[in-house]
């Protein structure tokens, strides 16, 4: 790994350093949009400025790590993340060291595994996708892009996540089951069905409701 900038320097950004540390990389700083930030620091390590400090720096002589986190949308996420691969920067994937990453499992750029989180084998994460705190996917499953599986989330085997869906703090997906693209899965919800692509559930078993 090059040495490393984190882009946002908020919450997420905390526990990316940790495991980032624990792992032996070397950051060199933090940048975020917030400008009342910008020279201060994050846990010792120096808030550098905004997005266009990065221009200093050559694509390929450092690797980014995606420090914004989402709660319900993966918008900003993502589209801070494509901003950046377009103008040629790497992402770097994060995985802590008291994770549970099974070699038999496959990992795209900028995937991030937090302390305490199990990967099972054949399960596929794809780019920029968080699986947070102590979450666990199980056999098979297959994650799309600038996912969240926020901390305390359980997938059974087999299950299916759409791009740029939030699978809310505490949920349970059943095996086998498919949840489309950009859709919300409520905190604590059972999901025992398909979710269409755009909807957001809740509930035990969970049901749609509209935001
Ligand atoms: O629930 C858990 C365990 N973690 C949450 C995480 C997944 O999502 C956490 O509690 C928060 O709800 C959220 O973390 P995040 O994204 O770090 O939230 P926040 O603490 O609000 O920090 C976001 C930071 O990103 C803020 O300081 C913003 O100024 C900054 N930011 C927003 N847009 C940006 C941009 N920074 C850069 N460099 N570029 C941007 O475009």
């Amino acid at each position: 790994m090059n040495p490393v900038i984190l882009v946002g320097a908020g919450g997420h950004a905390r526990v990316l350093l940790d495991a980032l540390e624990l792992s032996g990389a070397k950051v060199i700083g933090l940048v975020d949009a917030d400008a009342s930030l910008a020279r201060g620091d994050l846990m010792g390590y120096p808030v550098l400025g905004d997005d266009a400090v990065l221009e200093r720096y050559a694509p390929g002589s450092v690797d980014l790590v995606n420090a914004i986190g989402s709660v319900d949308s993966m918008q900003r996420r993502k589209s801070v993340y494509e901003k950046l691969r377009r103008a040629g920067h790497v992402f770097a994937s994060v995985v802590h060291p008291r994770a549970t990453l099974s070699r038999h499992a496959r990992i795209a750029a900028g995937v991030q595994v937090m302390a305490g989180a199990v990967v099972q084998p054949g399960a596929s994460l794809g780019e920029n996708t968080i699986v947070n705190t102590g979450a666990n996917v199980d056999h098979d499953c297959r994650v799309g892009a600038h996912v969240h599986i926020a901390p305390g989330v359980t997938l059974s085997g087999n299950v299916q996540i759409g791009d740029e869906t939030h699978v809310g703090a505490g949920a349970t997906v059943i095996q086998g089951t498919r949840i489309g693209a950009r859709c919300l899965i409520a905190a604590g919800s059972v999901v025992t069905g398909g979710v269409r692509d755009g909807a957001s559930v809740k509930g035990l078993p969970a049901r749609e409701f509209s935001r």
